[in-house]
């Protein structure tokens, strides 16, 4: 098991780290990573990669504020091994060495996808060739940071929208027992991180894709797979906040440890939206922590939505105020 606790200590010495610059954004900011936790749960984060964490003002945010660090793009498979045997590991070794420095719990994301995945993988074609291929880079991968990676999405987005498997290389080649294979491979190579199962569109409880995520995860650990939790990424449009406890209590009804929310951002950011869907993690037991899919909105693969906390200015927008007055 990671030490929560020690992350926690590490923080007040990264503050003192701080460039002089960002010591009026630290003072001024508050934490909801504090508040948060204080509410019983594990960390509230957001995603960043070099490029951003290199950006004094954002990353002076994320200190401040933020306890978690997701890789937004650098350890996903077409950037960490784009061709067979060739790892990158300048993207994914910065931002785990800021997290590190900085106090900052990781999600690892994300081992078997089948978006940014690299091309020689789709023209694998041999089933045991494949496994071996999937159990090769979760081994690099994981073994790399192991013991410091605190939960790992394994599998991402397996769902259609109709509960069905999606058409993949994983699944045409393998069919379902991919997703055997990826868990057995991510729990041999770090046997400390917890290990997630994480798709899009899972808000709303009675979905055929949530009932297709929970009815296969039970199936697959009640068959012995070691999954430890499901990721809702949370991906919402405006009004759809109050909807996010029913879903989060229906994924958290799943025969699994805990859940978390993966990749919040709400379109429009409205505050009651941002306040409903983070209270809904609040009030589950087994909701462990929240990620938002960036810190400020210029930054977001949908900025034209503004759907994050921190407007183009890197100020506080009201989503924030209000989620700091709701969990204080
Ligand atoms: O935010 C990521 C963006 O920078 C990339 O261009 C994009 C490519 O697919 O992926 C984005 O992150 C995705 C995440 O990894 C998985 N869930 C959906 C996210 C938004 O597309």
């Amino acid at each position: 098991m990671h030490s929560v606790t020690l992350f926690a200590l590490a923080a007040p010495l990264a503050a003192l780290a701080l460039p002089s610059g960002s010591l009026l954004t630290r003072q001024e900011l508050q934490s909801i990573n504090e508040l948060f936790v204080a509410k019983g749960k594990e960390y509230f984060g957001t995603c960043s990669d070099q490029n951003l964490l290199s950006n004094q003002q954002n990353a002076a945010i994320i200190q401040t504020a933020f306890g978690a660090v997701t890789p937004e793009n650098s350890m996903k498979w077409d950037q960490i091994q784009p061709t067979q045997g060739q790892f990158n590991w300048d993207g994914p070794d910065f931002l785990m060495d800021w997290a590190e420095t900085n106090g900052k719990i990781v999600r690892g994301h994300t081992l078997v996808w089948h978006s940014q995945l690299a091309g020689w993988v789709n023209s694998v074609t041999d089933p045991a060739a494949l496994t071996e291929v999937i159990q090769t880079h979760i081994a690099e991968v994981m073994g790399r940071y192991k013991g410091r990676i605190y939960h790992w999405d394994v599998v991402n987005e397996m769902w259609n929208e109709d509960g069905t498997m999606r058409d993949s290389v994983f699944s045409q080649v393998l069919g379902e027992d991919f997703v055997r294979i990826a868990f057995e491979a991510a729990r041999a190579a770090d046997p400390d991180a917890k290990l997630y199962i994480n798709d899009y569109n899972l808000d709303t409880a009675d979905s055929p894709k949530t009932q297709a995520m929970i009815n296969n995860v039970n199936k697959w650990v009640e068959a012995g797979v070691p999954i430890d939790g499901i990721g809702t990424q949370a991906h919402l449009t405006g009004g759809m906040g109050s909807g996010v406890a029913g879903a989060v209590a229906a994924l958290a009804g799943a025969n699994v440890a805990e859940v978390a929310i993966t990749e919040l951002d709400i379109a429009g950011a409205a505050a009651e939206d941002y306040v409903a869907a983070v209270d809904a993690c609040v009030q589950e037991p087994k909701c462990v922590g929240v990620s938002v899919w960036g810190v400020r909105d210029t930054d977001s693969w949908r900025a034209d939505t503004s759907p994050l906390l921190f407007d183009d200015s890197y100020q506080p927008k009201d989503a924030y105020t209000q989620l700091i007055a709701s969990l204080s």
